[in-house]
């Protein structure tokens, strides 16, 4: 995401690295949480993932090539969703940032129920682009989503078909409505500067109508997809929302082009504890970035952080 939004993550990143022992440690995520599991899934043990109807992936498709954007029915079942809650319960109990959920299962798991979505449009050989990030918005007036932007990251990841080689996923975990922060669209195709991000991901959105702005109320266990440069954000919540809005974004790429950036994680190899450590601290690297850069202070925390994100290069 553009630089100005990076600065809007605030993070408590000294702590983590006094507590560095118990993070390498899987036994303790095991220990804090023994209602969910740490394992090296992959996506071939899940069997009974549903099958979307051929006639909703050939919908997805034309909406994302118009609209630049789709979203799917609810698809992961309420266990599954009960596990991911009780996950970020547990984590922000014990006093880490949200994203340190990522270590347990079910938020890899769920990806088996996006498989023929994300297959049909990326190829079967797609990977995930580890850019993840998991939102927590409170239901209160100071809780809101991500500011207007482009996720616009790579350039020109449209193909010659119109279609995205890259995709953003966003999975709501709760429901997301527009009282605790739902998702805000500008269809691609009512937005004068769409285009031209594709190839200078700098580009504004100045040009665009109001009443083209669409609300993306979602149910827990949607996944909802865009492309690198469609303007979108997560809106303001609200004291009177009944629940907080917690969803988790990554993105994925086809398989068949280079990858877009330095790591890629393929599913069907499984995603061990190190390679989720790894991406975790991959987001709160990127995402705090310019807060702790550079500075003398905090060169042991970056070296950490560092230290956990070479494991996924080689992934
Ligand atoms: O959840 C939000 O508020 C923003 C999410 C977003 O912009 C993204 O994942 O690209
Ligand atoms: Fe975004």
């Amino acid at each position: 995401m553009q630089q100005t939004n990076i600065l809007r993550k605030h993070l408590p990143l000294d702590e983590l690295l006094q507590r560095r022992q118990q993070i390498e440690d899987v036994n303790y995520w095991r220990r804090i949480n023994p209602n969910s599991t740490i394992s090296d899934f992959s996506l071939s043990e899940l069997q009974s993932a549903q099958d979307l109807a051929k006639r909703e992936l050939a919908c997805y498709t034309n909406q994302l090539r118009e609209e630049g954007y789709f979203q799917t029915p609810p698809v992961i079942p309420a266990a599954m969703l009960q596990e991911m809650l009780e996950c970020i319960k547990v984590v922000r109990q014990h006093g880490f940032p949200v994203m340190f959920s990522l270590v347990y299962d079910p938020f890899y798991a769920a990806f088996s129920y996006f498989d023929s979505v994300l297959a049909n449009i990326l190829g079967h050989e797609y990977k995930l682009v580890p850019n993840f990030w998991v939102y927590y918005i409170d239901p209160s007036d100071a809780g809101k989503g991500f500011e207007p932007h482009r996720d616009a990251e790579y350039l020109d990841t449209i193909g010659a078909d119109g279609m995205p080689t890259v995709l953003t996923l966003w999975i709501a975990v709760t429901d997301a409505t527009p009282l605790n922060s739902c998702m805000y669209m500008l269809p691609k195709n009512r937005d004068p500067q769409y285009v031209q991000a594709i190839h200078d991901l700098k580009t504004g959105a100045t040009q665009f109508a109001l009443e083209d702005i669409r609300a993306l109320p979602t149910k827990a266990g949607t996944l909802s997809c865009w492309d690198q440069y469609v303007f979108h954000w997560g809106s303001r919540s609200s004291k009177r929302a009944p629940a907080p809005r917690i969803s988790y974004a990554t993105y994925c790429q086809r398989g068949d082009i280079s990858p877009v950036d330095n790591a890629i994680i393929d599913l069907r190899k499984g995603v061990d504890f190190e390679t989720r450590l790894g991406l975790i601290c991959k987001g709160m690297y990127r995402y705090s970035y310019l807060s702790v850069q550079s500075s003398e202070p905090h060169q042991p925390l970056l070296s950490f952080l560092e230290k956990q994100m070479a494991t996924l290069t080689n992934a």
